[in-house]
């Protein structure tokens, strides 16, 4: 019988217990803030979003960025890049017809890391979509990838092993969740851990136009929301009832509701922030910080302006974005990035950056305003972050480029 997604997430939960309050995981938020490994991490996120709400940022100017050319042949549709955390140096490529690739010192390795061509269903916005890492991947070999899987295009969230050679992984596949798709498109896609430990998962709100069933605010169901699953048998089985939202009505994995289709979202290195890239419908791109419990409007809202009614329509309970822009020009869909926390950009640190897929603005949040760092001819497919914090752009039309500074010298492979 085929598997649906709601018994299946309760036959996981109910197998992984109900404990609660997680490993505080900090090794990935560490990175470039040797402050962080002297005062208790509490202290430090608490200070710094007092920071964040009470002090105004000192003005910036808009940094001056070039691309730097990485892989310019040999990738098929790529849409993510991210790295193991086992200090290999290495970059892994997803590309979206089910293989994911290695960038070792520079050069593209033939033979794949892993290749699901056969499982999935691949174009438009479907295939294989995301890529994370265990935070202890260096010791236990673990990964987690997000698919829509081939005849029915359900979303699979699947666990997989590394193989004792370093540079392929092993075959066998154990399935987290799965979530029937009801279309085609809008299927979020994005994979990565939070400084709790836990998987996050960017879910759209299923497809078809104007989410035609309200599935961003339905509660019990899985599209249209981040979720967070515990993948380790330390980790809570069931997200603990914090603000009421999800413990009687939804689903215990929903995180935060009311989205159109997340597909790229990223924590901030420094001290743990998701930030996420939400696809608008028609005319506005959004940029949410989220936190547990909030809803940020799909499909009441399409940013910050009505969208279901087009005027006067129930704002109460909902968060609005940090930004948004308008499709103007040749926009048409947020690709979500990272606040950049890596060394060799001084002037851009603590800068958002994203990208406009249709017109390959790479972009930044500049003192709170989004504004255009980098026109590109780029499809941007997605951002990606070395090791070190240094960002990436991958171009769905087949290539890798390292951001860098516009006057700076090539990055030393
Ligand atoms: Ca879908
Ligand atoms: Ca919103």
């Amino acid at each position: 019988m085929e598997e649906t997604g709601i018994p299946k997430i309760q036959r996981y939960v109910k197998r992984t217990g109900s404990h609660f309050l997680p490993s505080f995981k900090t090794d990935m938020y560490q990175r470039h803030s040797p402050v962080l490994t002297r005062w208790p991490c509490w202290l430090l996120t608490g200070c710094l979003a007092c920071l964040w709400t009470f002090s105004p940022l000192p003005a910036q100017s808009a940094p001056q960025l070039a691309l730097d050319p990485v892989i310019v042949k040999g990738l098929t549709n790529p849409l993510f890049l991210t790295h193991a955390g086992d200090h290999s140096g290495r970059l892994f490529i997803v590309e979206q017809g089910g293989r994911i690739r290695i960038v070792d010192n520079g050069h593209l390795r033939q033979t794949p890391f892993l290749d699901i061509s056969t499982k999935l269903s691949s174009g438009s916005e479907q295939g294989l979509l995301g890529l994370a890492f265990h935070p202890a991947y260096q010791q236990n070999g673990r990964y987690f990838i997000n698919y829509t899987r081939a005849k029915d295009g359900a979303t699979v969230i699947a666990e997989y092993h590394v193989s004792s050679n370093p540079h392929r992984s092993g075959p066998y596949e154990h399935r987290l969740l799965i979530i029937p798709q009801p279309y085609r498109n809008h299927n979020g896609g994005m994979l990565a851990f939070g400084p709790d430990g836990l998987l996050y998962v960017g879910m759209g709100d299923g497809g078809a136009g104007g989410d035609p069933e309200n599935r961003g605010q339905a509660p019990h169901a899985l599209l249209g929301k981040i979720l967070r699953i515990p993948v380790d048998p330390q980790a809570p089985g069931r997200i603990p009832n914090e603000n009421g939202v999800t413990e009687q009505e939804g689903h215990p994995e929903i995180f935060a509701l009311g989205f159109r289709n997340p597909w790229r979202f990223s924590f901030d290195a420094l001290n743990g922030q998701l930030w996420v890239g939400d696809v608008g419908q028609n005319r506005w791109e959004e940029i949410d910080v989220v936190r547990f419990g909030e809803n940020h409007g799909w499909w009441i809202m399409e940013g910050r302006h009505c969208f279901r009614p087009t005027t006067d329509c129930a704002t109460q309970g909902l968060t609005d974005p940090i930004a948004e822009y308008h499709h103007e020009g040749s926009r048409c869909a947020i690709t979500g990035g990272y606040v950049y926390r890596g060394v060799h950009m001084p002037s851009l640190y603590g800068t958002y950056v994203f990208g406009d897929y249709c017109s390959g603005e790479i972009m930044g949040l500049v003192n709170g305003k989004v504004e255009v760092l980098l026109p590109t001819a780029a499809r941007i497919a997605s951002f990606g972050e070395d090791e070190f914090g240094e960002l990436y752009l991958v171009d769905h039309q087949g290539s890798i480029a390292r951001i860098t500074h516009k006057a700076s010298t090539p990055h030393p492979r």
